[in-house]
């Protein structure tokens, strides 16, 4: 019989892990001791707990599968429900493993170290920013216990938290079964399918709306083959950016509503039906709209439900779904293609000049460093370097779009680094870089090599978008550049466009260490996007 640390280990690796991110505690060593001593998923340990929350998530989303953090109780879990919140908004199923005092210490009488109130405060904590939890304090239910969570985790693509307590690791249990997943009801599938079909096929301008639950659950692919097949142009919401870029076929952009290319805005809001597939109904995706759904023309498959129209399908997968919508447009004669905009036309040919940097110069470099030496999985913080990237050609890219945290884009670059073995990109601010940029610090014990662009203004400059007067956004300049070497890197600091394209071709045949470029960009520049986007958010609330 294994013991539970290896039965918890082993379930997590049948249920799609292939790694571990964690930082070690007290309550947490004896499973940590494990994790080393059977080598079941390699454990990249990082520096602070925010980041390996971040890691974990950009891991998940990248593999469209489960990312595991461990952590120890209280001192160590606490500092990760900030990302663990994100997770959940964004919907991405992070595990969460929290060491946690045994059954003794539980009953001692005394408040135990790393304690915030009561002994079950994490749990409390953790159940509001998970959609399932387990404590494994009994042999004979942990397998079970945890094979429903982990179920939960990939059904609903959203966290969930297992409690290890500390003198559970060594007992031994069954092993962890893999619980079949539940499939939507055959009849209710067949009838959702066929009214959205008949919906689609009575409009004359749809459109399908395509955000992260598409990619959560591994059907890019499939939706790019069913809007082939019904002539439908697909357009990503802001958080779904850098989606089915395998198919520039049928992908015509991003929506960004009055911030966005009018080409897209006009497509989306001028559509006479929009099937909305994984979208978060959420302001950043939709405020900048000036217009309302009109719900009867408007499909929504999210968190395993369907709304068509008015009225709601439970409980049905949007993998499902999308099966059943190709199964019945099988063999259907090829639509009339429809006339449609041009692409997303993005910056290119950056003239190597002396010119101080702006942001679209960034983007235009970087566009043509994919056009030279093919494209990079990216990883953005939140700030003006997200909106420059919708500037950059849609590749891969892992960002908090909707829950706009700052502090995602540095772990979440070595996230997807430890998680997928390629070279990633990382685009943040210097705000942002304040809170863990020092976790590159990290990457040179794993070799990881990712390029990260710092944009750095010495601003909190999306803030200063928002409220110019304040002067609390003005940062010092912390020199990054030079820190670089002492957290094992290469960092070099550029003001000029020449000095910006020769930076980026030495940093990608730079291999074996992180490449960081501080691109020193005058205050209160910024991409076009970001202006627009603040003033639409801006005026939405004032519509409200
Ligand atoms: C996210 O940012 O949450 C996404 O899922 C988008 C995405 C797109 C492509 C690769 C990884 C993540």
């Amino acid at each position: 019989m294994p013991t539970l640390a290896t039965a918890l280990l082993q379930g997590l690796k049948d249920h799609g892990a292939r790694e571990l991110f964690g930082i070690p505690g007290d309550f947490v060593l004896p499973f940590f001791k494990i994790v080393e001593e059977t080598a079941i998923l390699p454990c990249f340990t990082l520096s602070h707990e925010p980041a390996v929350g971040f890691a974990a998530d950009a891991a998940a989303r990248y593999r469209s599968g489960i990312g595991v953090a461990v952590v120890t109780y209280g001192a160590g879990a606490f500092n990760v429900v900030n990302a663990v919140a994100g997770a959940y908004a964004e919907r991405s199923p992070v595990v969460v493993v929290a060491g946690a005092p045994g059954a003794r210490e539980r009953a001692s009488g005394l408040l135990l170290h790393h304690q915030a109130r009561s002994v079950d405060t994490q749990f409390a904590v953790f159940r509001e920013i998970t959609c399932d939890q387990a404590v494994l304090d009994d042999p004979v239910t942990a397998p079970g216990e945890i094979a429903r969570v982990l179920r939960s985790a990939r059904e609903r693509s959203l966290p969930v938290y297992i409690e290890l307590p500390r003198d559970m690791v060594d007992v031994e249990v069954a092993p962890v079964p893999v619980l079949p997943p539940r499939a939507a009801e055959p009849d209710a599938l067949a009838e959702c399918a066929a009214e959205i079909v008949a919906l689609l096929g009575r409009a004359t301008s749809p459109v399908i709306v395509v955000d992260v639950e598409v990619r959560r659950y591994g059907i890019e692919a499939a939706v790019a083959t069913l809007a082939r097949r019904l002539g439908i142009p697909v357009v990503t919401t802001f958080m779904g950016r850098g989606l089915l870029q395998q198919a520039p076929d049928v992908l015509r952009g991003t929506y960004l509503g009055s911030a966005g290319d009018p080409a897209v805005t006009r497509l989306v809001e001028d559509a006479d039906a929009l099937l909305l597939l994984g979208v978060i109904l959420c302001d950043t995706n939709f405020a900048l709209s000036e217009k309302r759904f009109d719900w009867r023309h408007t499909v929504l498959a999210i968190d395993r439900s369907v709304r068509v129209g008015h009225h709601v399908y439970p409980d049905l997968p949007i993998e499902d779904l999308v099966a059943a919508l190709l199964d019945r447009t099988e063999g259907d004669a090829a639509p009339k293609p429809r006339t449609l905009p041009p692409f997303e036309a993005y910056p290119r040919g950056l003239v190597a000049d002396d010119r101080p940097l702006a942001p679209t110069d960034i983007a235009t470099a970087l566009n043509d460093l994919f056009d030279r030496h093919g494209p990079m999985p990216m990883a953005s913080d939140i700030g003006d370097c997200l909106f420059t990237a919708m500037e950059i050609d849609n590749t891969a890219l892992a960002a908090p779009g909707y829950y706009a945290g700052m502090g995602f884009g540095v772990p979440a670059g070595i996230g997807v680094a430890a998680a997928t073995g390629t070279r990633p990109l990382i685009l943040v601010g210097d705000g942002a870089f304040q809170m863990t940029g020092w976790e590159l610090g990290n990457c040179r014990r794993y070799g990881l090599d990712p390029i990260v662009i710092v944009f750095n203004n010495a601003s909190w400059e999306m803030l200063r978008v928002f409220q110019p007067e304040s002067k609390f956004n003005d940062l010092s300049d912390w020199n990054f550049a030079a820190a670089a070497p002492s957290l094992g890197g290469h960092g070099e600091r550029v003001s000029t466009r020449k000095e910006l394209a020769a930076a980026l071709e030495q940093a990608v045949a730079r291999r074996g260490v992180f490449s960081l470029i501080e691109a020193m960009i005058p205050r209160g520049v910024t991409s076009r996007t970001l202006a627009r986007f603040v003033s639409g958010l801006k005026s939405a609330r004032d519509r409200q």
